[in-house]
């Protein structure tokens, strides 16, 4: 891999780094996930205010603890690191999303996995387009409570109205999963094929076990996926969500399957009451962290001696999830 290359070119980009996420001391040559800010706030068509989510979820994610009990392991077993936020140019959608593109590239290109905290969901569209030109063949899984399908809004064709629309161009419709979706328009919802539409949360992780395999997958999470009794801070809340308990689940599961780069939206803490949709997200990241770094696959963590769902590694068996 272009290891030297792709990291000479993140430490090129400019950086806001202040506090780090919970237990995230590491440095990018010894990381195997590398989590970074993407604060875009261009196209929110309700409630702006997700460029202060990254910031915010790194704030509020000390008052977690660094272990995970559902897990059995400590993130900072996990091999990870975090950058801070991208310095995105004010107004320049189009600059900006080069930007993202260039940083998620060179993390991906390294054989490390980004974890992105937005930001708007259009972040994720050069997120998925960097990850797709190293990993052919990527799947999406789109955890969110709508489908971001329309072709264009407000004759916008980048928006975050339409990033799932634009992510399906990208790597093709039929690998495009969409979880959790509970809102949409009828143009929207046209053509979608019934095994990309996985309405049922709980269900999802299993099936897409089955169906995906050991294909690489990109997972996006919009944090309206919740309830807006769990995320009331976010730009287009939608009542009758899931609730944290099954996000969290739905999260630790997928992390199972060949995650190749993950990302956490539409966090807006202008919105937000106490810290409780920042709170949900910060427990969120931790919990993928954790699975992702536990799990074994190219450019590993070593396992050696570490517990994950007590199972113990040392004896050289799998995870009961890859069994
Ligand atoms: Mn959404």
């Amino acid at each position: 891999m272009n290891m030297l290359r792709a990291e000479t070119e993140l430490y090129a980009l400019s950086w806001e780094s202040p506090r780090k996420f919970l237990g995230c001391a590491g440095l990018v040559p010894a990381s195997r996930i590398v989590i970074f800010g993407a604060p875009l706030d261009a196209t929110a068509s309700y409630r702006p205010g997700a460029r202060f989510g990254p910031a915010r979820i790194r704030e509020v994610s000390q008052v977690l603890e660094e272990f995970s009990p559902v897990l059995g392991a400590d993130i900072a077993s996990a091999n990870v690191c975090d950058l801070g936020d991208l310095v995105l140019p004010l107004g320049d959608v189009t600059g900006s999303l080069e930007i993202i593109a260039t940083c998620s590239r060179s993390i991906i290109e390294s054989g490390r996995i980004p974890l992105m905290l937005g930001g708007e969901h259009l972040v994720t569209l050069p997120a998925v387009r960097a990850a797709s030109s190293v990993y052919p063949g990527l799947v999406v899984v789109g955890l969110d409570a709508h489908l971001d399908r329309r072709d264009e809004y407000l004759g916008q064709k980048l928006s975050h109205a339409t990033v799932l629309r634009r992510v399906s161009e990208a790597v093709g419709e039929e690998n495009v999963f969409h979880v959790g979706a509970r809102s949409w328009t009828p143009v929207e919802i046209h053509g979608i094929r019934d095994q990309n539409a996985l309405f049922q949360v709980e269900k999802a992780a299993e099936l897409l076990a089955v169906e995906l395999g050991d294909r690489p997958v990109y997972v996006s999470i919009d944090i309206d996926i919740l309830d807006p009794a769990y995320a009331p801070g976010t730009g287009a809340p939608e009542p009758g969500g899931i609730t944290s308990a099954e996000l969290l689940g739905t999260v630790r599961a997928l992390a199972g399957m060949n995650v190749v780069a993950a990302d956490l939206v539409e966090v807006s803490p202008p919105y937000d009451s106490a810290d409780i949709t920042a709170i949900a997200a910060a427990k969120i990241v931790r919990e993928a962290v954790i699975a992702l770094g536990s799990r074994r696959g190219r450019g590993g963590a070593s396992l050696r001696g570490v517990r994950v769902g007590q199972h113990d590694f040392e004896s050289g068996g799998r995870h009961p999830r890859e069994a």
